[in-house]
């Protein structure tokens, strides 16, 4: 009997390749020289799409695949595949929710402690020799105590909560509307009054059009020069060029990223601006939860294809 036809969009790590050639008949899209010929040809027997939070599945990928009904994502974030063209087709998908939350929870803290108590930098001092020859390293901001504000109050963003509560920091969230369980957190309807009230800003939303640039100027202005931003969400919930002005222009305190628009070949002007600290999207980056994404993301593929309903699906 055939293995089923499944496009692959992007490298997997052994752990995932080895199951996925065993079980389907895989179509390697990264490695084709002439990707629209090598589509056109493939493209009517894929059966299903497995693919990654950064790749997604474009409209012109789904819509060369006549014949696909599943998209299977290696990551939370699906926004980089094209819904609308699911939803006319009636193609499902499924994504990898809950394994990686408390690893994107422990980098977005560890990203907060590295860019206000200047980690990094005072470990370069030590390295340099500073310390010997210059004294003691400046004296940096605290972090416990002070206001953490979150902007998307959905699984990673209550990790993030849970986390910064230990600090003893107060808590005060944005999200489409006040969630239960969150009481003691104070919910706050826009970004911009969040911010007002917000030492640290932390971005954890989902990216869909409606979040586009939600983190803007005005958000940042209302920040303040002692305000600092923590994205490990998407990009495009934040408006770089604003961002990168507010940075060399001393109008927030800094920014910790781990997400870039066109990474990994980020802009510039991120590797001289102040006060920013730049991390090569790994927040789910560790060996137990991608190993656990993607046994999920395999789970979903087989359940799929076994006519089972899907274990996480999106649409
Ligand atoms: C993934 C992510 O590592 O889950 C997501 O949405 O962005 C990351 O956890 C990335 O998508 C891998 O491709």
């Amino acid at each position: 009997m055939t293995k089923p036809h499944v496009l692959q969009v992007g490298p997997y790590p052994e752990w995932d390749q080895v199951p996925l050639d065993a079980a389907y008949t895989v179509r390697r899209w990264w490695e084709a020289a002439d990707k629209d010929a090598f589509l056109a040809t493939v493209g009517p027997d894929i059966e299903a799409i497995a693919t990654r939070g950064d790749l997604g599945a474009s409209a012109a990928m789904i819509a060369a695949c006549p014949n696909l009904k599943m998209i299977s994502v290696f990551g939370v974030g699906y926004d980089a595949v094209h819904l609308a063209s699911c939803k006319a087709r009636g193609i499902k998908v499924s994504n990898t929710p809950d394994v990686l939350t408390e690893d994107v929870a422990d980098i977005a803290v560890a990203m907060l402690l590295a860019l206000v108590r200047r980690t990094g930098p005072a470990e370069a001092w030590v390295r340099s020799g500073d310390w010997a020859a210059k004294g003691m390293f400046p004296l940096t901001r605290k972090v416990s105590g002070t206001r953490a504000g979150i902007l998307g109050l959905g699984r990673i963003g209550t990790a993030i909560a849970r986390r910064l509560q230990g600090f003893g920091m107060e808590i005060a969230y944005s999200a489409r509307a006040p969630k239960p369980g969150a009481e003691g957190w104070t919910f706050v309807p826009d970004a911009v009054a969040l911010a007002e009230r917000s030492d640290h800003l932390f971005v954890a939303l989902a990216a869909t059009a409606e979040t586009r640039h939600i983190v803007n100027a005005r958000v940042l202005q209302a920040l303040g020069p002692e305000g600092t931003v923590i994205n490990i969400s998407r990009a495009a919930n934040v408006d770089e060029a604003a961002l990168l002005d507010a940075l060399e222009g001393g109008k927030i305190a800094g920014a910790a990223l781990d997400v870039f628009e066109g990474e990994p070949n980020l802009n510039p002007r991120f590797l001289t601006a102040p006060n920013v600290l730049l991390q090569p999207h790994h927040g789910s980056g560790t060996v137990d939860t991608r190993k656990a994404m993607g046994k999920l993301m395999r789970d979903n593929l087989s359940a799929h294809f076994a006519g089972q309903p899907l274990l996480t699906p999106v649409l």
